[in-house]
């Protein structure tokens, strides 16, 4: 919407959602079953109609919300993420809009979105909805680079029908499932080679999503500076500001708005056998370090199994990376980017007038003699984090010195510097 000014609940909301610091995406749905990640339609099947077999197959007997929810809390991610759709157009809700979905096309028959919203809402946590904008499916998507070999028929393409259709199913989302934190959008990048520019009607749509609960967060994940309506920004395994991710655009200019940046634990986003290359804790931490030091979100991705259970090792850097941010986690949450960016050594953050240094390098081997810090004035304390032991420096020239211990804290040293 032109002019597109948010309610003072979702400024509220804004504020509540940058100091969350992490959250958990969750990428699953039938495509879990093939086991080859969540583009295995567009990647390998040339009839979309074998494919939807699947769902009749989907049974994900040792799905339990409650138990995900539990380990992602203790996890000390604040909120979850979860894809009600993804590109292969399945809904993972009991939606009156398609019968290709959870409720209707398998013998599961449980509304995933309903259990999943109702278990986040019990144990107080945030709940978003990743929704894709592209469907390999359906006939009335008008397809872009991706879903010409999954044996749609492009003469049947229908724009105004399918934009219909995606809003109806928001409209569900939005209406029946409680407080939703945050629409993820996801797919406008399908469009970004087209010879006209694609007229996606995000404002009609964000106006809707904004009418139907204007608290609720908008977040597209196309790598540009936000569109009107947009309340937070998203980064897809970048870092905010960088381009590594081979989206086709300029520039990921970094905006005001709250910021996202999203990563797998493994390689890929839907579950894949194959993908046992999991990061370890101690590069997970470094990695929401970073992000946090950008002032940044982590959305940490796991691809649950077709079973149900979150995968074994997934369970394990959660429990671990809750362990250290029962401790580490003071330093991160509600911070801002603190006045060093993310580089060689590390990063900062800062929380009501307090730098937290966080020595991190992701090669050990380079761990620094000592580390810099402009500042405008001499600190009032300069103290190890979490033992508050006085550390020594220098401060000359408005840089603050500090030399790193022989044996510091792996994989986070963190010294916390009072202005
Ligand atoms: O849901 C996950 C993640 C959050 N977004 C999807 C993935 O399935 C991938 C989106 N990737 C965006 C992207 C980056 C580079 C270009 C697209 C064919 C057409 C475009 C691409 C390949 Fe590439």
């Amino acid at each position: 919407a032109q002019g597109y000014v948010p309610t003072q609940e979702n400024l509220a909301e804004r504020e509540d959602f940058r100091n969350a610091k992490l959250g958990i995406f969750l990428h699953w749905g039938i495509y879990s079953m093939f086991a080859q990640g969540e583009w295995y339609l567009q990647n390998a099947v040339p009839d979309r109609m074998e494919y939807a077999k699947a769902a009749d197959a989907f049974y994900p007997h040792r799905f339990d919300a409650r138990q995900w929810v539990r380990a992602i809390k203790a996890a000390g991610a604040k909120y979850i993420c979860f894809t009600t759709r993804h590109h292969d157009g399945f809904s993972m809700w009991d939606t009156q809009q398609s019968d290709y979905n959870i409720v209707k096309a398998t013998p599961f028959k449980r509304d995933i979105v309903k259990e999943l919203a109702d278990a986040c809402h019990e144990e107080g946590i945030r709940l978003h909805l990743y929704y894709s904008h592209i469907d390999w499916m359906r006939d009335d998507y008008p397809m872009g680079r991706t879903g010409r070999n999954c044996g749609k028929d492009a003469s049947k393409s229908d724009w105004p029908h399918y934009f219909q259709f995606m809003n109806a199913q928001l409209t569900e989302l939005l209406t029946r499932y409680g407080k939703v934190g945050a629409i993820w959008f996801d797919g406008w990048w399908d469009h970004d080679q087209d010879a006209t520019p694609f007229n996606w009607q995000l404002d009609e749509q964000y106006a809707l999503i904004h009418k139907l609960q204007p608290a609720c967060l908008i977040g597209n994940n196309h790598h540009m500076e936000p569109n009107e309506g947009e309340d937070i920004q998203l980064f897809e395994r970048d870092l905010p500001g960088e381009n590594k991710a081979g989206f086709v655009d300029k520039a990921a200019q970094v905006s005001p708005l709250p910021l996202e940046t999203c990563e797998t634990m493994n390689g890929m986003w839907g579950y894949k056998v194959v993908d046992q290359n999991y990061k370890s804790t101690n590069e997970i931490i470094r990695l929401l370090v970073n992000t946090s030091g950008k002032g940044a979100n982590l959305l940490l991705n796991i691809g649950p199994q077709p079973n149900g259970q979150l995968p074994a090792l997934a369970l394990d850097r959660l429990k671990h990376l809750g362990k250290w941010m029962s401790t580490y986690g003071a330093t991160l949450y509600g911070s801002q980017a603190g006045p060093v960016k993310p580089c060689e050594w590390g990063a900062t953050t800062e929380k009501n007038g307090t730098i937290y240094a966080h020595i991190c390098p992701a090669d050990t081997a380079k761990m620094p003699a000592a580390i810099t810090i402009p500042m405008a004035k001499k600190p009032k304390a300069v103290t190890h984090f979490p033992s508050g032991a006085k550390v020594a420096y220098t401060y000359r020239n408005k840089l603050l010195t500090i030399d790193v211990p022989a044996n510091p804290t792996t994989p986070d040293h963190v010294i916390a510097i009072k202005r």
